[in-house]
């Protein structure tokens, strides 16, 4: 197990843009997620990657929700899915979605995303037509709860963001259990399918399936609020999108969204909200 090495992997991957790249340079995220009650989430997950450099981001939400979304975020693109129950997604994809999945660089599925009937089966759809990195959190860790392992079969490029209750639900066992040995299942799950695994938490643990395991140490009590976690979803589908190669894009990310939400305490840590992370994403990159 090692510590986050935060300035060396920096130094590494970080580098000013160059003054002759434009935003296709700098990747292109679609963020698949904001049902109706969460929009939220997907307007913190797409402000939150802009915020981390990548050239586009483009939401995919139910179509009921394209309005009200393009009035909360000015900058990314929208993208209407087909909707079931009022301003919630439906076991439909759009007519051309495999020709348009082929166009990002990266995709993060599961803020705000709901359940709903025929999810799972959604889900495996998804997998197996999403050409590039992919990063599943929230709901779209509980829509694949039955069967984590059919990830292996993806061959590309995974990452599982689940808090305690989600590992709970996506291994079977409980909140007490995951929370007493979250390097050991951390590990198994990583193992199990293949994915690079953060297992969220005051010191979030990443594990890759080859065995290897890093320790967060920046995390502050500040994050313990709702939408901190649709926040890093963003920030690791742009380090996702930019390029970083997942062992360095993840641990990387992990760092970035700790040391935001430390530099957003201005006042007092009860007052932050997921917002003022995302305000300070610049000055952690900095
Ligand atoms: P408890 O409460 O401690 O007994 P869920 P969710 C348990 C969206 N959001 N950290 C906990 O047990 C998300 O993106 C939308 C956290 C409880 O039983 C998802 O799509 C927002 N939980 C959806 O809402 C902002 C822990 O897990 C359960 C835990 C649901 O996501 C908010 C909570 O997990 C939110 O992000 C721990 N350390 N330990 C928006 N503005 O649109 C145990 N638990 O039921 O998956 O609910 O995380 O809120
Ligand atoms: P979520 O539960 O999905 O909203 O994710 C919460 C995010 O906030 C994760 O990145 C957690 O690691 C982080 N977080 C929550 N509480 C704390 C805490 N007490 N100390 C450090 N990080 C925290
Ligand atoms: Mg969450």
């Amino acid at each position: 197990r090692t510590r986050i090495n935060g300035p060396a992997l920096w130094e590494d991957h970080l580098l000013p843009r160059s003054r002759w790249s434009h935003k296709g340079t700098h990747g292109h995220l679609l963020v698949l997620g904001g049902s109706r009650g969460m929009l939220g989430a997907a307007a913190l997950s797409g402000m939150a990657a802009l915020r981390t450099g990548a050239g586009m981001v483009t939401l995919g939400v139910p179509q009921g929700q394209e309005i009200p979304l393009s009035a909360k975020v000015t900058e990314a693109l929208v993208w209407g899915w087909p909707e079931g129950d009022d301003r919630c997604f439906t076991r439909a994809t759009p007519p051309d979605w495999e020709k348009r999945l082929s166009g990002f660089d990266a995709v993060a599925v599961g803020p705000g995303l709901g359940r709903f009937d025929g999810e799972t089966e959604w889900l495996e759809d998804l997998l197996f037509s999403i050409p590039c990195p992919l990063v599943l959190d929230a709901d779209a860790l509980n829509g694949l709860a039955g069967n984590p392992s059919i990830l292996k079969k993806r061959g590309k490029p995974t990452v599982l963001t689940p808090h305690p209750g989600e590992m709970a639900r996506l291994t079977g066992i409980s909140v007490k259990e995951v929370e007493s040995s979250r390097h050991r299942i951390a590990l198994e799950l990583a193992e199990k399918t293949g994915a690079a695994v953060v297992l969220k938490g005051t010191y979030t643990v990443i594990a890759f399936p080859d065995g290897r395991q890093v320790v967060n140490t920046t995390g502050t009590p500040a994050l313990a609020k709702a939408g901190s976690g649709d926040v890093l979803t963003g920030v690791l589908g742009a380090l996702l999108a930019r390029g970083l190669p997942v062992e360095s894009a993840i641990p990387l990310g992990v760092h970035l969204h700790g040391l935001a939400g430390r530099l957003a305490v201005t006042a007092s840590d009860h007052s932050v909200l997921a917002s003022d992370v995302i305000e300070k994403i610049g000055d952690a990159l900095h």
